[in-house]
């Protein structure tokens, strides 16, 4: 059992429960959330978190749990890393905000040079940044629309791109991000994605490409659309990984026809899928690129990089925003960045996915209930449906992901109907710690899938 060190405390790299969980600490913050912050905002464990360190949350009745959910893919280099808290606590000891629009810093510079060091392509790039990755969507929009001078906005099914009013109508999923928050905006067009596990059986990746061209040709028209976006590997709408060739095919099309071709890279960047971004599992080089989660070890930083004749079509002063781009966060991003270097992250991605994937598979072998398994690096996810067929199963997902919180392992739920759990391990993440929290899942899969 190794210690993760967190300021002046170790939060020990163990799983180990002392309360029921929710304990009562956590249930009297629990009363008190209720009559204070508005019910619309859910929280996915029931517990309160006190500190958490590596590969582990602890609550504030003692109970520790393992982490594969990471925040939902941004504590990539750990909980409260050591680099990364010392670099954030020297930068807020020296200045904590001046605004990049008023009075400009190194950090902002640094970090973008080093997004364009790491994101694919070696043309020259421009970066700006911004607070979250909604933030960063919105103005790879803006950016397509001003340098193109056209307004189509190409997306696609199960696409999650966040929950501004310009972000929802790019979301695919109604329930809960849209509902009865419209009216959304327009010359939005979503096509469908490739879906290996729900499209015909054999379906290439370059077929797929062939049925959205087609769609967006006839619907949309190839000179209408300014951007094409989409996620390498979807996030929130389920961990699809899309057919070989399709990403590809869909790049090329944007290239012929004008279109930017935009990855947003928000949950698959900074080394999630076990490079530092996941086009280039494909080698596509995507003419922008929006980056947030994983960029700063936790602290609020997103970035929109990409062909510098792009980014700096638009007007000075086109772009940017109190925050975007806060010295602290940056600084966070700069150790984090050195961090997934200098101990190989990428790396630690690959291995997990060694790990756990063939787990999972063998979980597969052993319940009707797991339809599919996919994913790369450590975005792993199973998608469970009624045994024999492809009919999603959300319900017995809920109940799995429940169960392993009860027993001490922070899981997620994702995709449009629901019905797939997904692991988002710190990169960092010891492998006995792993693999116990792999334990739990099995033992929660077999008590509720049989
Ligand atoms: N693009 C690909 O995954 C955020 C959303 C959780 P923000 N995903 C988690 C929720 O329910 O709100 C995400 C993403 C992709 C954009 C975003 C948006 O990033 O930092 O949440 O705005």
């Amino acid at each position: 059992m190794t210690d993760v060190l967190t300021g002046p405390e170790t939060v020990p790299q163990q799983r180990r429960l002392v309360t029921e969980v929710p304990g009562p600490r956590s249930r009297e913050l629990a009363a008190r959330r209720a009559a204070a912050v508005t019910s619309a905002v859910g929280s996915v464990l029931p517990v309160y978190v006190q500190r958490a360190g590596g590969g582990v949350v602890v609550d504030v009745d003692g109970n520790s749990f393992i982490d594969l959910g990471s925040g939902i893919a941004v504590t990539s280099v750990g909980h409260a890393a050591p680099e990364v808290v010392a670099a954030a606590q020297a930068q807020v000891a020296a200045f904590t905000h001046t605004c990049f629009m008023v009075g400009p810093y190194e950090g902002y510079v640094a970090v973008c040079e080093e997004l364009a060091r790491l994101t694919p392509g070696d043309h020259e790039k421009r970066s700006a940044l911004f607070n979250s990755g909604a933030e960063a969507v919105e103005n790879a929009v803006k950016v397509a629309r001003h340098a193109t001078g056209r307004q189509a906005v190409v997306v696609f099914d199960h696409a999650y791109h966040g929950r501004t009013n310009l972000t929802m109508a790019l979301t695919a999923k109604n329930m809960p991000y849209k509902h009865r928050f419209g009216p959304f905006a327009g010359e939005v067009f979503r096509m469908p994605m490739s879906y290996p596990f729900r499209d015909a059986p054999g379906m290439t990746g370059e077929q797929a490409a062939a049925r959205a061209i087609g769609l967006i040709e006839s619907q949309v028209g190839a000179d209408n659309v300014a951007a094409v976006l989409i996620e390498p590997i979807q996030g929130e709408g389920g961990f699809v990984v899309p057919a070989p060739g399709f990403l590809p095919a869909l790049a090329d099309w944007s290239r012929r026809s004008g279109a930017v071709f935009v990855a947003d890279e928000v949950q698959t960047g900074f080394c999630r899928t076990g490079s530092w971004f996941a086009s280039e599992h494909e080698q596509v080089v995507p003419d922008l690129v929006t980056t947030a989660k994983g960029i700063a070890g936790g602290l609020p930083l997103a970035g929109l990089t990409g062909r510098a004749e792009l980014l700096d079509a638009c007007h000075t002063g086109g772009l940017g925003g109190t925050y975007g781009g806060n010295p602290v966060a940056c600084a966070a991003a700069l150790a984090t960045i050195r961090t997934m270097r200098e101990q190989d992250l990428a790396g630690a991605a690959r291995a997990i996915e060694a790990a756990v994937l063939p787990r999972l598979q063998a979980l597969q072998e052993r319940t009707g209930a797991i339809g599919d398994v996919r994913g790369r690096g450590a975005m792993l996810a199973v998608e469970l449906v009624r045994p024999g067929t492809t009919e999603p199963d959300a319900g017995l997902t809920t109940r799995i992901a429940k169960a392993c919180h009860a027993e001490g392992v922070i899981v997620l739920t994702a995709g449009t109907f629901g019905n797939v759990l997904r692991l988002l391990p710190p990169l960092v993440i010891g492998p006995e710690l792993l693999g116990e929290a792999l334990d739990v899942l099995d033992a929660a899969v077999a008590e509720h899938a049989g």
